[in-house]
Order: C-alpha cells, then structure tokens, then sequence
C-alpha cells in the first residue's frame, strides 16, 4: 500500500471512533457535503437502531424523528426483513430481467403492488432508486408522446423547491437551484412556484392561494405551448423542500388542468408513499388520479435500496401495444433480494395496519400534540400532514402567520436549533428556519409524547441559546 494511505482495519467493539471518523475524512464523500469541513469536525458514527432509535458509536441513544432519511415506515430492527433477505440471498442473490427470464420476489412484489395501489395502476418498472425512478418516468412520457406521433410533445413542467433526486435528470425536474448550479440541467424541463401558502399567501386564504398556484401551472402550458408540454410532475407533499403542504383547492385544480389539456399527471411519491399521508399514497389523500407514481424509500423502508414506477392503464397500454422494445432498465431491475424485502415489508405495514394507524389514531394524535407547539415563544406556525410536520422558527410572532418577523437567513437559526436537537437525542432537519420531521410509522401515543417533549425542550434550548447570543 503507498506510504500516503491509511490503512483498513477491522471493526472494533466498542466501535473506535476516532479511527472510524479519520477513515471517513480520509476516504469517504459523503452526499450533499462540504468535505473539508466535515472533516475538521468529524463525522457522528451511527452503529445500531431499534424501533423508531438509532445509537451512535459512543452509545447515545438518539430518537428518530426523520425515519432515516424519509424511508425507516416499520422501523429499525425488523429480524424478519433480515431473515426474509437472508433467504433470498441463499435461494437466488440476483438475476436480471433483461432477456426474457424474470424472478418470483420481483413478480410477486409487481402483483402486490397493483394490489395496494389506486385502480388505474396494473403495471410496474423497478430502478434502484427513487432519481432512477424519475429517469424512468422521463424516458416513459417521452417515449409515450412519440409512440403516437407528437414528437415535440417533451416538455415536463416541474416546480421550484421539488425534490426528484439527484441523477441529471432527477436534478433536472428538481427545483432546487443550488443543484441546477452545478452540472447544469436537461433541456425540456421548466419550473413554476409552489404551493407555500406561508412564502405566497399573505392576503388571501389558503384555499384562494392554492388556486392560484395551481394557475400558474395553466400559464406555463400556454406559455410553452399546449403541443409542447409532455406531463406535469410534483411530490403530493414537498419533502426535501421543507414539508410544504398544499392548500386543499391545489391538487384538485392540478388535476383539472391537467386533463383540460390532455397532460400526463406524474406523482413522485418517493416520500409520500407507503402510509406516510395515512393512505398507501398520497396521490389519494388529496383525492388525485395521477398517470404515474414514482415510488423507492418506505417500499423496503430503507432496508435495502429499492425504487420504481407504478405505470397507468393510459401510459401501459401505449407503451405495450405500440412500443416494441422499451430501450431501457437497469441491472438491478427487480434485483430479487431487494424485491424479498418489500415484500416482507409491505407485509408487516398490512398485518400492523400502520397505514389505517397513521390515518385514524397516531396521525390525528401526532397532529393534536404537534400543533400544540405552536405556543412557544419561537415558532410561527406549526402544522402536520399525516406523518410528517414542521415548524417556522420566528424572531417575534403574530396572530397571524404571514405577519411573524423572521429571522436573518444569514444566521442559520435552523442549523443552530438542529445541533441542539441533535445534542439532547432528537433528530429533527432543518430546511432554512423550518425545522421537519417525518417519523416511523410505527410510533405510539407514548413515543409521540415522548418526541414532542423532547422538541419542545430543544426549542427551550435554542431559545435561550440564541437570546445569548443577541439574535432575538
Ligand atoms: N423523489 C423524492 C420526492 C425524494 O424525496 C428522490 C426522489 C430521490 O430518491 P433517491 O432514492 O434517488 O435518493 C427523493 C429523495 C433530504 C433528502 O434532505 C431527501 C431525499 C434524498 C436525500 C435527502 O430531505 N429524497
């Protein structure tokens, strides 16, 4: 080995924690990171979770109040999740799908998943991802305007702060201009605003202003041109983006345009899916029929990387009749031990009804809890959706939302409220001054308590650390 490198070594117990964080400089980029600093700063060393906690290599216990990064739905430690990939990594690790053969977990898991989903979804393509997902969906509404002829019928529109993940084109359909910066973008993809009753609605009520954020969507088509426009994509919930939940009048009025135009629906429901909203997807908490549904995350619950496409009877039946060879898939396509966990898991998300749980007891008990956080000194607003929820850290409040003073960006009261979340063993992300969470599914009453309790004294703690230091 050159003089340079450090060497591996083998995994101590108790976990070294100071080599581990000195491999991981030396070694390791990580998403989404400034490495140099990090690297000044050391990483946290995560080693083992149970339930909705996870411990890191000094033993402290941190409840996880992000299910990993929007994707633990069951919770950590499912033995049958391991057991279930276990044997299916002795049975068969892996064969493709390319060329004319296929497996029984993939097959059993594409059936399943046209059992649980809205009525116009018989059909799915597996990716390993949720940016591969999107890809998919790229090349599929391209390929369906084509196949009838509309060859200059590729434009998607997107919206600003969408998160569709981080491949050129997932970045591309992304609304996030720190990522567009860098790498550039695919041609065809434009963005209009999002629907953040809180960033656009000042004067009017969330119902006015979700209608006219769905206009903007009939603007574009115009502006681009009706013959132009291949499909309309959004997450039914924006995650990345800071839990932005749209007024009620939102979907709907998308749904609307969409059809007044002729426009494929796409929903990423990389997040939302799999009982987040309190239903299988999200698409049917707002009451919508999309066309497409991205899907990755909460299928395993993380356990193993899984992504895909739920593809409508309206794409399916172009793609299939008209298509020929679809030129396109990836290798671990319907990758079978990956299949075997979500088979394992949507099984444990039905036996424990966490989708009707989080529908009609914890998602209601987490919103009755949650909201009652609105009352500290630094927070504006306070709102949930199901399973997910966030807060506006504000410098000084008012009766009403829209009138709460915030503070400088340039303070990252958010990365400073995070620390001291983190530091008292709760995760929460902060998104700017939003501070999100997204929970596992699996929480009970007691668990929810025990979170909001412990977000309130980490409110408690930035309070009075940032009075401190002259911010308030
Ligand atoms: N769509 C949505 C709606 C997502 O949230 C993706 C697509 C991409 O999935 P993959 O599996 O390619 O990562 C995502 C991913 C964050 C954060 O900071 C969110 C995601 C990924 C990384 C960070 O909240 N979501």
């Amino acid at each position: 080995m050159h003089p340079n490198k450090i060497a591996p070594m083998a995994v101590e117990t108790p976990v070294n924690t100071r080599a581990i964080q000195e491999l991981d400089a030396a070694h390791y980029l990580h998403p989404f990171t400034d490495s140099k600093a990090l690297a000044s700063q050391g990483s946290r060393v995560m080693v083992r979770g149970e339930g909705i906690y996870i411990w890191d290599s000094e033993g402290k216990r941190l409840l996880d109040g992000m299910s990993g990064l929007w994707c633990m739905n069951v919770g950590y430690g499912r033995k049958s999740i391991a057991d279930a990939v276990y044997a299916q990594m002795q049975q068969l690790p892996f064969y493709n799908s390319f060329f004319q053969t296929t497996n029984v977990p993939a097959v059993q898991l594409a059936a399943k998943l046209v059992e649980i989903s809205p009525p116009q979804f018989n059909h799915v393509f597996f990716t390993g991802s949720g940016s591969e997902g999107n890809d998919t969906i790229i090349r599929m509404v391209r390929r369906y305007w084509d196949l009838q002829g509309y060859k200059d019928r590729h434009v998607i529109i997107s919206r600003h702060n969408a998160y569709h993940g981080s491949t050129m084109a997932g970045a591309s359909l992304g609304g996030m201009s720190g990522m567009h910066e860098q790498g550039g973008m695919i041609a065809g993809i434009v963005h209009i605003g999002q629907p953040y009753y809180l960033e656009g609605g000042k004067d009017k009520t969330p119902e006015e202003f979700g209608l006219e954020a769905a206009s903007w969507l009939e603007q574009k088509i115009l502006e681009v041109g009706v013959d132009k426009v291949a499909a309309f994509i959004g997450e039914p919930v924006q995650g990345a983006g800071g839990v932005i939940v749209p007024p009620s009048t939102y979907w709907p009025e998308i749904q609307r345009i969409c059809d007044k135009y002729g426009i494929l629906l796409v929903a990423d429901e990389v997040i939302c899916g799999f009982g987040r909203l309190g239903h299988w997807f999200g698409s049917e908490y707002f009451g919508i029929k999309p066309d497409l549904m991205t899907f990755a995350k909460g299928v395993t619950s993380g356990y193993v990387p899984l992504g895909g496409v739920l593809v409508g009877d309206r794409v399916a039946d172009v793609l299939i009749e008209k298509g020929g060879d679809f030129n396109h898939g990836f290798t671990y396509s319907g990758h079978p031990v990956a299949c075997a966990a979500a088979l394992e898991n949507i099984r444990i998300i039905q036996e424990e009804k966490l989708v009707e749980r989080v529908r009609d007891d914890t998602g209601p008990y987490l919103k009755q809890k949650f909201e009652t956080l609105a009352d500290h000194p630094l927070v504006g607003a306070a709102d949930t959706c199901g399973f997910v929820a966030g807060i506006n850290l504000v410098r000084k409040k008012a009766a009403n939302v829209h009138d709460c003073v915030s503070f400088d960006a340039k303070l990252e009261v958010g990365m400073v409220c995070r620390s001291h979340m983190f530091n008292n063993g709760m995760i929460m992300r902060a998104v700017g001054d939003r501070m999100i969470i997204a929970p596992p599914l699996v929480m009970t009453h007691a668990e929810i308590d025990e979170m909001v309790a412990l977000i309130r004294a980490c409110l408690d703690a930035t309070l009075t650390d940032i009075t401190q230091r002259g911010w308030m």
